[in-house]
């Protein structure tokens, strides 16, 4: 029985590829609380939300029926099971795309040749949705798992399923054919939880921090010294958030520039600026950016 206690609930995956990063993320939002995959619930101990942990598939519906509040699920699962809840932000992680594949040496060069075919998937409703859409009268045929071995057995002309890297479908012989849906993991958030006042304060709190984290990954804090005439050319290295801090030194003539960087340019522009006059470089981690 899940306690109605007024404190916010979200559920994320208890056990698979999204848990870590969906702990990372909660934890880097300042949340402090214990993770044990067997229990399912975990009270925040800094926050008033319990973090519940569920079977994925399952996450949507409880979000939908108001047994949690918030959920952290694949967009894949949140279209498959069609639930009724609102995708609050996209998180960046949990990258794949539902495609249809065909055997390497199958015949079917399009997705207009799927029609009279037989497709095996775990994901029908989306497929069926896809097929409809397209006026296509292919038969599904709906697998619990190991769908990429359908073809061999001779089970189906073609496959609907997850790709990531795509070293699952090359190993058992296949060829994309087409991209249903492409998708990562999402917040979602009960309908009418959005708009309750009581529980929508702590969700905006909440979506405030996650979007500060979301916004601070992959980016750096660069701190410099500088001659005071080097200070536009160093600007038109820095590819800032705005433009760069300036900040007068003790020492006359001398500045320190501050600014944020994108973790992927920032060895280019580290060079660049050391050329342009830059000493003293500095780079460190951001936790969160509260724009
Ligand atoms: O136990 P539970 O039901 O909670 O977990 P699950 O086993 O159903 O899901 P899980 O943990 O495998 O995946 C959770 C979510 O991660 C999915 O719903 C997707 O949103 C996302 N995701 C990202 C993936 C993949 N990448 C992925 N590669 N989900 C599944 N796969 C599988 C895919 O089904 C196929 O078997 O990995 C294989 C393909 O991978 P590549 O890298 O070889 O292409
Ligand atoms: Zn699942």
């Amino acid at each position: 029985m899940i306690a109605n206690n007024g404190r916010l609930k979200i559920a994320i995956q208890k056990s698979g590829r999204l848990t870590e990063d969906s702990i990372s993320l909660l934890r880097a939002c300042g949340l402090e609380f214990e993770f044990q995959k067997q229990s399912l619930y975990s009270p925040c101990r800094n926050f008033d939300l319990d973090v519940l942990a569920l079977r994925d598939d399952d996450i949507p519906e409880y979000v939908q029926d108001a047994v949690a509040d918030l959920g952290i699920v694949g967009e894949n699962i949140v279209r498959e099971k069609r639930a009724q809840v609102e995708i609050v932000t996209k998180l960046g992680y949990g990258h794949c795309r539902l495609t249809i594949s065909v055997p390497q040496r199958s015949t079917i060069r399009s997705v207009s040749q799927l029609n009279r075919k037989r497709i095996a998937t775990t994901y029908p409703s989306t497929l069926k949705q896809f097929l409809r859409a397209r006026r296509l009268k292919a038969e599904v045929i709906e697998l619990s798992g190991s769908v990429e071995l359908a073809p061999t057995l001779d089970v189906a002309d073609a496959i609907c399923d997850i790709v990531s890297t795509g070293t699952t479908s090359r190993v058992n012989g296949l060829r994309p054919l087409h991209v249903v849906l492409s998708s990562e993991a999402v917040l979602i958030a009960n309908r009418q939880t959005l708009k309750k006042s009581a529980k929508k304060l702590l969700i905006e709190r909440l979506a405030i921090r996650i979007s500060g984290s979301l916004q601070a990954r992959g980016k750096r804090y660069m701190m410099m010294n500088a001659p005071l005439t080097a200070v536009p050319r160093l600007k038109r290295i820095i590819p800032s958030l705005k433009s760069p801090t300036v900040v007068p030194l003790a020492e006359e003539g001398m500045v320190a520039l501050h600014s944020v960087v994108a973790e992927d340019v920032f060895w280019d522009v580290m060079e660049r600026l050391k050329k342009a006059g830059a000493s003293d470089i500095i780079v460190v981690p951001i936790e969160t950016i509260i724009t």
